[in-house]
């Protein structure tokens, strides 16, 4: 006898339940939003999330190739610009290296990908990897990650300047227009996997996929509480 279905309500519960194991629960992002990093240990953070950065383009890229429908590929074309930047707009990735430049870093150093850890890179090729192989209303969830991403960015915004005075204030920038875009990105995200995961074993699914993404976001934190240690 199969188990039925969750209604949209209880389904969307359960996705948020995932939650408590959000990379912002993670020691090493405990230690960088509570004041207690070292300026190498940020310069790490920045240097490595770097990757993610630059490879989230590429994962939508790999959604929108993977997806034969018209309007979610209008939708979804959008994160990639936000990224890549558009017209005048440098993007997103742009604001990630004068982040860089605010922690002290040069963009050419960030950009050699020189101090990307493996753990970080095998991580991100991960998420890549399944975006490119696997359906993309599967992607599509993996995103969910950014249910959680507002309160992150916004942890940040409201630690980094008094924990962190040496950080030149235009390198947040990039947390500032993630509070505002990852709402946007969620509420396309969130309406299409519970439209798409209607089964109770389709539902079990997506579950499994946002376990995954946060098991990608986990990992990357593990690797740098690994090279660069968490300050207790
Ligand atoms: O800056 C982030 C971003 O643009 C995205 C896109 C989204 C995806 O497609 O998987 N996930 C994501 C995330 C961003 N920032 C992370 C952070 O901690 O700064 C969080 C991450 C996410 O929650 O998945």
């Amino acid at each position: 006898m199969t188990a039925a279905a969750w209604g949209r309500e209880e389904f969307e519960a359960k996705l948020r339940e995932r939650g408590r194991a959000y990379h912002i629960h993670h020691p090493f992002n405990v230690m960088l939003n509570s004041g207690r990093a070292t300026p190498a240990q940020i310069r790490g953070w920045v240097a490595n999330r770097y990757y993610y950065q630059i490879n989230i383009p590429v994962k939508d890229a790999a959604i929108i190739a993977n997806c034969d429908e018209r309007e979610v590929r209008r939708n979804w074309v959008q994160r990639i610009l936000d990224h890549d930047g558009y017209g005048e707009d440098a993007g997103g990735i742009d604001s990630w290296l004068r982040l860089a430049e605010a922690v002290g870093l040069t963009r050419a150093a960030v950009e050699s990908l020189a101090e990307v850890r493996p753990g970080v890179r095998f991580a991100v090729d991960a998420y890549v990897n399944f975006a490119r192989r696997a359906p993309w209303p599967e992607s599509v969830c993996a995103s969910l990650t950014e249910l959680f991403a507002p309160e992150i960015h916004q942890q940040r915004l409201a630690t980094w300047p008094q924990h962190y005075p040496w950080i030149e204030p235009a390198g947040l920038k990039y947390f500032q227009s993630r509070v505002s875009l990852a709402r946007r990105d969620v509420e396309f995200g969130l309406a299409t996997t519970l439209a798409r995961f209607r089964t109770r074993a389709e539902q079990e699914r997506a579950l499994e996929i946002l376990q995954f993404k946060l098991d990608v976001l986990w990992q990357m934190n593990d690797a740098m509480a690994l090279a660069y240690g968490v300050t207790p």
